[in-house]
């Protein structure tokens, strides 16, 4: 019998994570590879190995804290999260996941109960597109989605390379097609992680059990019209590209709306305008759009009745328009005999529970790749997230660490 997960300890290390941070005044930033985030890993190093667990990092800087189980030549039972931000984040989007799968094994730790298999806690690289603009970079790896050739195509804000900062770091890239999981290296995966909406709150639940994770397409669009004089052109005589791009944005936001999908979203959260002066028809405008669904068939529907679109308000407003896919991930499905232990944990430990579809995605979406995978979610404060304001009450966290605890250790013995 396992005891109930520690609140304090929780909150010790959530809050020691927390002090790594490069924006103190105004939330939590922890950009990949970056002083902070290099020193929070120390720290979950640290920690980890306190627990007793074996701490190895792959070529990548994915984490693995194992607690070693009878049969180690068994494939391994994983749970884990990330600890990289968005800029000006909370602190729980991902430490939870991983605060409390350190937990999780704590407690199996000390109450000596059997498991077969070897149990780990990853810290996977950069679930956050912040730095590199590419999501999920660890466990993308992992599943054989990211290959050297990509990393070294991928630029931060200054120019450098992922593969010039993971040489600097003295990262080992022969090492990069090892980062590749094969089916049946790892057994299963549980991740827990807030939920980032405010569905549990609303629903009086404790625990979300997730069924579908929605995958991202993100797309760099590119509108080219014709810079000119703001007070001396005439209104009908505009090539605007930034007007255009709304008439775009405004579009992508319809098709969202209106598509039949279970649970799709649809954001434009970059725009560069230039040259960006008040008195100037702006030639160019480069924006994000972030599309997401958690199926693969009305995603592709949405995504080509948008292109479609976009290329005729571009004739109509004689712009020109590029569009640059920058991944088209798929969605996963979470695996139900998984799922189906969760329910029967909740059910067991009386905690109120719904299922979910999670519109953010997760390193689960790739861990998922190559072995079973689920997740479960703790409830965030009005839904909040990506935000200062982002909130989850501590009790949750354990409550949610004693659901995570039990069916790690379930999946270590089958
Ligand atoms: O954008 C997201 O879905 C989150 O940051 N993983
Ligand atoms: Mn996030
Ligand atoms: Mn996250």
């Amino acid at each position: 019998m396992l005891e109930h997960a520690d609140e304090k300890r929780i909150e010790n290390w959530i809050d020691g994570m927390n002090a790594f941070n490069s924006t103190p005044e105004f939330g939590t930033t922890r950009i990949l590879f970056t002083e902070p985030e290099l020193k929070n890993r120390v720290y979950v190093k640290e920690e980890m190995e306190k627990l007793g667990l074996q701490v190895t990092e792959d070529g990548i800087g994915n984490i693995f804290a194992v607690l070693k189980g009878s049969q180690p030549a068994m494939a391994p039972v994983w749970t884990g999260s990330h600890i990289d931000t968005v800029p000006n984040a909370g602190k729980f989007d991902g430490m939870a996941g991983v605060v409390c799968g350190m937990e999780a094994l704590r407690l199996i730790k000390e109450s000596g109960a059997p498991h077969k298999r070897n149990l780990a806690v990853v810290v996977y690289t950069s679930e956050e597109p912040t730095r590199f603009g590419l999501s999920c970079l660890g466990s993308r790896a992992m599943a054989g989605e990211l290959k050297l050739e990509d990393a070294e195509n991928l630029y931060d804000s200054e120019g450098k390379s992922l593969t010039q900062v993971l040489t600097e770091l003295k990262y080992d890239l022969t090492e990069f097609p090892a980062l590749r999981k094969q089916q049946g290296e790892v057994h299963a995966a549980v991740e827990l992680h807030v939920e980032q909406n405010n569905r549990l709150e609303k629903g009086g639940e404790t625990i979300g059990i997730v069924k579908k994770i929605c995958a991202p397409s993100n797309y760099t669009v590119l509108v080219t019209g014709c810079q000119s004089h703001a007070g001396g052109t005439d209104m009908t005589d505009r090539r605007d590209a930034y007007a255009a791009s709304c008439e775009m944005a405004l579009l992508l936001e319809k098709l969202a709306k209106e598509c039949r999908s279970e649970y799709n979203t649809a954001t434009v959260g970059q725009v560069e305008v230039i040259p960006g002066a008040i008195n100037v028809i702006p030639g160019l405008v480069r924006f994000s759009a972030d599309i997401r669904d958690c199926n693969m068939e009305t995603k592709q529907e949405l995504i080509a009745a948008w292109k479609e679109g976009v290329e005729k308000i571009a004739g109509k407003r004689q712009v020109k328009v590029a569009i640059t896919e920058e991944n088209n991930d798929i969605p996963l499905t979470c695996d139900e005999e998984i799922v189906a232990r969760l329910q029967k944990i909740c059910e067991e430990k009386k905690l109120p529970f719904s299922f979910q579809i999670s519109g953010p995605y997760h390193d689960t979406l790739f861990v998922g790749r190559f072995t079973k995978a689920a997740m479960l979610f703790v409830p965030s404060k009005n839904g909040i997230s990506h935000s200062p304001e982002e909130w989850t009450d501590y009790a949750a966290l354990a409550a949610g660490t004693d659901v995570l605890a039990q069916v790690l250790l379930e999946l270590a013995n089958e």
